[in-house]
């Protein structure tokens, strides 16, 4: 059975507030009767400095690492998307102990680029910082959990529907080479993005892992997330790159989705998005 890891995490965003996603989440499956454990921080940030912030981000990231490292391709739930660094280098971890060399794949499904150091951050949140992370770019507390060693090469990434960054997450990834598949690209021509993702997560990997942000959505359909970009996708493009990403579910290693809200949701209408691709995930892992 799946593992469901609900990572009850919110001090990584400027938001406060996407910990209660992971805790809705965990009461609503609890009561399905599905697998599911719930993760809360141990490290609460005293202040609002940088310090204290990427510390308690690094230190419920190892808890998440040290978790999602025992359970073969888990689900994780957040939390906002500063957990992403935990899941993906646990996940790491267990799979290079298994085979060194391992070759990860991974699709960043955001409107964001999430690829901040402490040096390029405007704001300082950890949510901006977990993909530099795993590419070895960042505060050492957290480029060296589950191991200290980037966990995903350039070449095997991948993020499509950015639409929202700064400069200096985009040099670091424009330096390092990396597939960025823009929203208006994505909309110019949807089979043509799917296909160069694809080709990025499956051609020199050994598996791959998709972390989907909610924010990659339109906030006309998906209002219930923390930080809101126009010009998102719809909810059935989403769903076209998970249906797509299905077909090579051999390949696929673990599966994240972020940055759910409750209280910024109307009517549950992102609510139901969210259990949504919680189906898809289930039916990729089946
Ligand atoms: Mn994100």
């Amino acid at each position: 059975m799946t593992k469901i890891i609900c990572a009850a995490y919110g001090y990584g965003a400027f938001k406060f507030g996407a910990h209660k996603g992971a805790q809705k989440m965990y009461e609503i499956l609890t009561e399905q009767g599905l697998d599911t454990i719930l993760l809360e921080p141990d490290c609460h940030p005293t202040d609002n400095s940088r310090e204290d912030r990427i510390l308690c981000a690094s230190t419920f990231s190892k808890k998440l690492a040290d978790t999602t490292a025992q359970f073969d391709k888990p689900i994780i739930i957040g939390g906002d998307h500063s957990i992403g660094n935990g899941s993906w280098s646990g996940i790491y971890k267990r799979l290079s102990e298994q085979k060194p060399d391992y070759k990860m794949g991974l699709i960043w499904i955001d409107a964001h680029m999430d690829s901040h150091t402490p040096e390029t951050t405007e704001t300082g949140t950890p949510h901006g910082m977990p993909l530099a992370a795993l590419l070895g770019y960042g505060d050492q507390s957290m480029c060296e959990i589950g191991k200290s060693c980037a966990k995903v090469l350039p070449e095997n990434l991948v993020l499509i529907g950015t639409r929202s960054y700064e400069s200096g997450e985009e040099e670091l990834l424009k330096r390092l080479n990396v597939n960025i598949i823009h929203i208006d690209d994505f909309k110019r021509d949807i089979n043509a993005a799917i296909k160069s993702a694809v080709k990025t997560l499956t051609e020199k990997t050994d598996g791959f892992g998709i972390s989907f942000d909610l924010d990659v959505l339109d906030p006309t359909c998906l209002p219930g997330t923390g930080c809101q970009e126009p010009n998102g996708m719809s909810v059935e493009e989403a769903f076209k790159i998970l249906e797509e990403l299905k077909k090579h579910k051999n390949k696929i290693i673990g599966l994240e989705m972020v940055e759910y809200f409750p209280e910024l949701d109307k009517k549950d209408m992102s609510l139901k998005v969210y259990m949504d691709i919680l189906k898809i995930y289930q039916s990729m892992l089946a």
